[in-house]
């Protein structure tokens, strides 16, 4: 199992804090604080670099004590420094760290002064008023603390769609193969492809309930059952991804998959044109008085209400109803749809494969063309191209593209957009490209009227074709940069070119919303999978899925263009 920059990130987090919890060095702490910080907004994977030989040392931040420990996190996913820190102080210690308004000091003294260890012990020192006598505490704070313990309660953690999907996908196949199974599926804000999910809706038919409840909680990555009746049970992982099952019957399956995919808001605004129509629709059916007119598939719940089925991206209650009503619903792109990739990486760079790899991959997934596109020098920890690395590229795309049949390469490059909106490789190198995609990776924290003017600059230079990842965000992980999108989209359209729709799980970005509005603008979104290796054509399944979200359809889609005309379109922008 690869261990992700967010993995390391949190471990240095976690031992700044409980370095400062014992009262440790505070230069110390902060060095490991810093770190966090350094690899936590790595664009980069830490363990690809040291795949690839780098020296760490060369982060911000890390020097050779700190990279010996990530390459023992890498290695192993356990850094022996936490885990003695975590055998030196109580075990629940770091939950108390989690609740908003205490950090590392507060908890020291709690810990220290009050033996508060737990956050059921915090909730009764509250409580009973015991806090407000602390030093630097007092009532209010006494007060405060009770209601983050509340809150706290009260929400849960949310996990990457990709994440989640790994863990859906094998309790799927596993539901599947029980006895007596004929119908599984996930239905909540997995379905409706959400960036995060809360937690994994899964309906079953079948011809009994009971049997399958006992294997469901039986199942072997169950850490706790919270409940289990008669025809539901619900499950915590040891992932810690809560799992709710219902066992209904086949003619209520359209009824309950509709209710329990949602979104709420979507379902209430349903519920509200059936009362219109005198009916009553439920997660068992839809219902006229006491008797059942329908529920057996989704589309008969919707028919109830005179509407077309309604894809599960668009169950928002953002507009979809009423397009639904007026026979607009657009006609969401498809996998299938995707003639070929604009964004990917080989081992030139910081990805896993060679160029001929990634041709043979692309052409094995069913794509006609893919478009090579390193990152350019200033990105140095990802080893980024120079103009002469590029060209001897260029010649080795030439190359393959004389010998492979069924595939075309395109000759392409991720280019660093620069602090003041110039772009790191000189024009006359990137005017012999077929496409050049300009991306931001560093001064994320420019105001909102530098950043947009340094993007704005980017764009009207005449060789760039398309905004890499838009928004800069890493989901869970970094906010988007500060930027006027609305801006950005109208310029794109005035400009001619074109924004990705970056679909690495971390990124998600085009936000749907903007894919929104890039469709309204004529903008067209290219769905790419910033592949850093051949694996990674299967994350399109995710962008995908937000591209839908955004109501983008195959016409609004640039990738889903033959060959011939995505040339055409792409030598319009330079
Ligand atoms: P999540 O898990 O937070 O990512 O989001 P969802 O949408 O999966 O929400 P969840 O798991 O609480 O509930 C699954 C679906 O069940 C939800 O999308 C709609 C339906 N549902 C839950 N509670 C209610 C409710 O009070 N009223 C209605 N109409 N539907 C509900
Ligand atoms: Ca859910
Ligand atoms: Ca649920």
């Amino acid at each position: 199992m690869p261990c992700h920059n967010a993995d390391v990130a949190a471990i240095f987090e976690e031992i700044a804090d409980l370095l400062e919890i014992q009262g440790a060095n505070p230069f110390r702490i902060r060095a490991y604080r810093n770190a966090a910080r350094s690899i936590g907004e790595l664009s980069e994977e830490v363990y690809l670099l040291l795949e690839k030989g780098e020296d760490l040392t060369r982060l911000p931040g890390i020097g050779d004590d700190l990279a010996a420990k990530i390459r023992e996190i890498v290695a192993s996913g356990r850094c022996s420094l936490l885990e003695r820190l975590r055998q030196e102080l109580p075990p629940a210690i770091t939950e108390l760290l989690k609740i908003p308004g205490l950090g590392p000091k507060r908890v020291k003294a709690l810990y220290h002064d009050l033996e508060v260890q737990t956050v059921e012990q915090l909730y009764r020192a509250a409580r009973d008023g015991r806090i407000r006598m602390l030093p630097g505490f007092g009532e209010k704070s006494e007060l405060n603390i009770l209601q983050a313990v509340e809150a706290h309660a009260s929400q849960t953690r949310r996990f990457k769609l990709a994440v989640a999907a790994q863990y859906a996908d094998a309790l799927r196949a596993f539901l599947a193969l029980l006895p007596g199974v004929t119908r599984v599926t996930v239905a909540g804000s997995f379905r409706r492809m959400r960036e995060t999910v809360g937690d994994l809706d899964i309906l079953v038919t079948a011809a009994a309930a009971r049997p399958v409840i006992q294997r469901f909680i039986g199942y072997e990555e169950v850490a706790e059952t919270l409940a289990a009746g008669t025809t539901r049970a619900s499950v915590i992982l040891h992932c810690g991804l809560q799992v709710d099952l219902r066992v209904v019957a086949e003619e209520s399956y359209g009824a309950a998959l509709h209710y329990f995919t949602g979104s709420k808001a979507h379902n209430i605004a349903i519920r509200r044109l059936a009362q219109k129509r005198g009916l009553k629709i439920n997660e068992y059916g839809v219902y006229r008085g006491k008797t059942r007119i329908d529920g057996e598939s989704e589309e008969s719940v919707y028919a109830a209400v005179g509407l077309p089925y309604i894809p599960p991206e668009l169950r928002e209650n953002r507009g979809e109803i009423a397009l639904a009503q007026a026979g607009r619903l657009p006609q969401l792109l498809q996998l299938g749809d995707l003639r070929g990739d604009l964004h990917v990486h080989t081992k030139a760079t910081d990805g896993h494969n060679t160029l001929r790899e990634m041709a043979l991959a692309a052409k094995a997934y069913g794509f006609e063309y893919l478009a090579i596109t390193e990152h350019s020098r200033r990105l140095s920890v990802a080893h980024g191209l120079d103009p002469l690395r590029l060209a001897r590229q260029c010649e080795e795309i030439d190359r393959l593209n004389a010998e492979l049949e069924g595939i075309t390469l395109l000759k392409g490059i991720e280019v660093d957009i620069l602090e003041d909106g110039s772009l790191d490789l000189p024009d006359e190198v990137l005017a012999r490209l077929d496409l050049v995609l300009g991306a931001v990776h560093s001064k994320f924290e420019l105001s909102r009227t530098r950043q947009t003017e340094r993007i704005l600059r980017a764009m009207a230079h005449p060789h760039f074709t398309m905004l890499a990842h838009p928004s800069g965000r890493l989901i869970q992980q970094r906010a988007p940069y500060d930027v006027d999108m609305p801006r950005i989209i109208r310029e794109a359209r005035n400009r001619g070119c074109f924004l990705e729709l970056n679909a690495h799980p971390e990124r998600l970005d085009l936000l749907d919303s903007y894919c929104q509005m890039a469709k309204e603008e004529g903008v067209l979104v290219s769905v790419n999978s910033d592949a850093h290796s051949t694996f990674d054509f299967a994350n399109l399944r995710f962008g995908i899925g937000q591209a839908r979200r955004g109501w983008l359809e195959k016409h609004n889609t640039l990738n889903t263009r033959p060959l011939g005309e995505l040339r055409a379109l792409l030598s319009r922008t330079m």
